[in-house]
């Protein structure tokens, strides 16, 4: 089987059992005017990943790898909003208020949607979620026991928020998550390096970390195999 060259060892890629999770690629944490900028952020930090994210997504739908995608928000009457979320932070802009890119983490506001990079396509699943994890009030779970999903490819921001939040859910529901550290953004490069060492660590206590680019050179590999095993099957 293809292997990812990968922290704390080689992590096995079969692609009709691995999921590509694009947590909360939005423009209302990657773009100025949005949530993340609200909290006093600066949001080009995040934009990094999106470069690297996009070269990852266009091979897995190439490979034919299962997508799915992720977006942190709130219905526009904010009933699924908890106060103390609303209040933290005593930012001037909460959420619900209107920004440069409509209302703050409000479904169906231009903010709230994906980057036009990474914009889901028919077939790829949006999972919308109202807290950080993405097995959180949502139907993540099952739509990826469906698909007979084990394996997550991840990539989204942010790092030591709701992507290493999500991998940690991922862990305890029995999945194995890699996630590729050049397609992940922190607005503070000292937590992104130590949210991704805590992955890792202790012989990858919540999973795996490696990159695009070797991630990229195992799908390759693992596509070379599906071929050939098709070819020897017929
Ligand atoms: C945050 C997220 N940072 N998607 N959300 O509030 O990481």
């Amino acid at each position: 089987m293809a292997k990812v060259n990968a922290e704390p060892y080689d992590f096995e890629l079969s692609i009709p059992k691995t999921a590509l999770v694009m947590i909360d690629f939005q423009r209302d944490f990657v773009y100025p005017g949005g949530f993340g900028e609200s909290l006093g952020n600066d949001t080009s930090l995040l934009l990094r990943a999106v470069g690297p994210a996009q070269k990852v997504l266009n091979a897995c739908r190439a490979a034919g790898m299962f997508v799915i995608h992720t977006r942190e928000g709130h219905r526009p009457d904010l009933s699924d909003l908890p106060r103390a979320k609303r209040e933290r932070g005593n930012a001037p802009l909460r959420i619900g208020d209107k920004g440069s890119m409509g209302r703050l983490l409000v479904r169906g506001e231009y903010g709230h949607d994906i980057v036009d990079e990474l914009h889901p396509i028919e077939g790829e699943p949006v999972v919308d979620k109202p807290g950080k994890g993405a097995f959180y009030a949502t139907d993540m779970d099952t739509i990826l026991r469906m698909r007979g999903v084990e394996k997550l490819i991840v990539t989204g921001v942010t790092t030591e928020v709701c992507v290493t939040t999500s991998v940690r859910e991922a862990n305890d529901r029995g999945y194995d998550a890699l996630v590729l550290e050049d397609c992940v953004g922190s607005y503070f490069p000292e937590f992104q390096q130590s949210a991704l060492a805590m992955v890792k660590a202790q012989g990858g206590i919540f999973g795996w970390v490696s990159d695009s680019a070797r991630f990229l050179a195992a799908l390759e590999a693992a596509r070379g195999e599906m071929v050939s095993m098709a070819a020897a099957t017929r």
